[in-house]
C-alpha cells in the first residue's frame, strides 16, 4: 500500500469517488454509486443551446439538437466502465495521480443512438481514419490548456455497439456523468467515453492530442512513445466480506458458512472462469460463475461457498477471459499506473 498521499491527491479523490465495493452486489450500479472520473470541472450546459457538430473529413457537416439525436434510432446497453486507474494506489512506486485503490468501476445501462449510422449520414471521406471526439469541459494539463478530447480509430467507431448516449438507467445523464450527450465505446477504458461531447471530428490522420500522445499509454520512461490503452483488461472483485471495522475497513466474519461474491468482466474476451484463494492465493478453487444476463459488455457475478473457521485469512478473487489472459497475481509498474489489474487481496478475521 502506498504511504503519503498528498493534499492535492485527497482534492482529487474527494472529487472523483468510486463506487463502493459492496455495491457489487447490484447487477446495475444505481447512478449515484456508479464511479466518475472528471480531468477538469463539471460543466453546465443549457440543453436548448447546445449542439454536436459533426465535421471534419465528411461531405456534410451536421450540427444536431438534443431533440434531433433523441429522435434518431436508440439503442439501450448495459456497459461496465472502468478507469485505467483503476488499482493505481497499489503499484510501486507511488504514482502520483488520482489514487484509485479498486472501485473505479461500475455497470449501468446507457441508451443513445448509435454513432455509425451518424457518421454514414454525414458521408464520411475515403481517407478517414479516426474519429475525434471533443468534450465541453477545458483545464489546464501538462502545461497544455485544452478541452478534454480523444479519439478513436475508425474500425472501432464504426462497431454497431458505440452510442452517443443520452439516458443512463432511464434517466436523463446527471450532470457529472456527461449532460447532455456522451460518447461511450463498450468495453474500452472509460477515458475513450467522452463526456460532454460538442464535436465529432472525422480525421485523416492520428490525433495527437494530450489525452492521446501523452496520457493513457502503458509506458515505462517518459520519452518513448509506449502504447497506447484500449480495451480493458480482465478483473474480477468482490464484495468484502462481513463486516468493517470502522476506521481500518479490516473485516470481521462470523465463523460458518459464508457465500463469497462479485463480479468479473473483460473488454478483451468473454470472461472464462474465476478462480477463489483463501490463502493469499497459495491455493485456488473455482467460483460458480453467473450467466451473461446482461450481455456481452457488462459483468457477470460469481459466487463461492466458503465454510469459515475461525482464523485470519487472505480472501482473493482472480479471473481469466477466453483468450486466455488471466490476472496477475502481484502488481506492475508503468509511468501512469494504469491498467494494474493485480489480484484483489482482502484480510479477512473470523471469529467464533
Ligand atoms: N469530457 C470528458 N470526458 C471524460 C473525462 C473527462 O474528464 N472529460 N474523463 C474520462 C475518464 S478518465 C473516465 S474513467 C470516464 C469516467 O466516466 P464517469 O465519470 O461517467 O464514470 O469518463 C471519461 N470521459
Ligand atoms: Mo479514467
Amino acid at each position: 500500500m502506498a504511504n503519503g498521499i498528498s493534499l492535492e491527491e485527497l482534492q482529487l479523490a474527494a472529487r472523483n469517488h468510486g463506487m463502493p465495493l459492496e455495491a457489487l452486489r447490484f447487477d446495475v450500479t444505481p447512478i449515484g454509486l456508479h464511479y466518475l472520473l472528471t480531468h477538469y470541472d463539471i460543466p453546465v450546459v443549457d440543453p436548448s443551446s447546445w449542439r454536436l457538430e459533426v465535421d471534419g473529413e465528411v461531405a456534410r457537416p451536421l450540427a444536431l439538437t438534443l431533440g434531433e439525436l433523441r429522435a434518431r434510432p436508440a439503442r439501450e446497453l448495459a456497459v461496465t466502465m472502468e478507469c485505467a486507474g483503476n488499482g493505481r494506489v497499489h503499484v510501486e512506486p507511488h504514482v502520483v495521480s488520482q489514487p484509485w485503490l479498486l472501485e473505479a468501476v461500475g455497470t449501468a445501462r446507457w441508451r443513445g443512438t448509435p454513432l455509425a449510422a451518424l457518421l454514414e449520414e454525414a458521408g464520411m471521406g475515403d481517407d478517414a481514419a479516426e474519429v475525434l471526439f471533443t468534450g465541453l469541459d477545458r483545464g489546464v494539463e501538462g502545461e497544455e490548456e485544452q478541452s478534454y478530447a480523444r479519439s478513436v480509430p475508425l474500425a472501432e467507431a464504426l462497431r454497431a455497439d458505440v452510442l452517443l448516449a443520452y439516458e443512463v438507467n432511464g434517466v436523463p445523464l446527471p450532470p457529472q456523468h456527461g449532460f447532455p450527450l456522451r460518447l461511450l465505446v463498450p468495453g474500452w477504458y472509460g477515458m475513450t467515453s467522452v463526456k460532454w461531447l460538442s464535436r465529432i471530428t472525422v480525421l485523416t490522420s492520428p490525433f495527437d492530442g494530450y489525452q492521446q500522445r501523452h496520457s493513457y499509454r502503458l509506458r515505462q520512461e517518459e520519452d518513448e512513445m509506449g502504447t497506447p490503452l484500449s480495451r480493458i483488461q480482465v478483473r474480477a472483485l468482490m464484495a468484502p466480506p462481513g463486516i468493517p471495522e470502522f476506521l481500518t475497513r479490516a473485516r470481521v466474519v462470523q465463523a460458518g458458512p459464508v457465500e463469497l461474491e462479485g463480479r468479473a468482466w473483460s473488454g478483451e474476451a468473454e470472461v472464462a472462469g474465476v478462480g477463489v484463494s483463501i490463502d493469499g492465493g497459495v491455493s485456488w478453487a473455482e467460483a460458480e460463475l453467473g450467466p451473461a444476463a446482461l450481455g456481452r459488455w457488462a459483468w457477470r457475478r460469481w459466487s463461492f461457498a466458503w465454510d469459515a473457521r475461525p482464523g485470519a485469512y487472505e480472501v482473493c478473487c482472480r479471473a481469466r477471459d477466453e483468450h486466455g489472459n488471466v490476472q496477475a497475481l502481484e502488481p506492475s509498474w508503468n509511468l501512469g499506473g494504469y491498467a494494474n489489474n493485480a489480484v484483489q487481496r482482502v484480510p479477512v478475521t473470523v471469529t467464533a
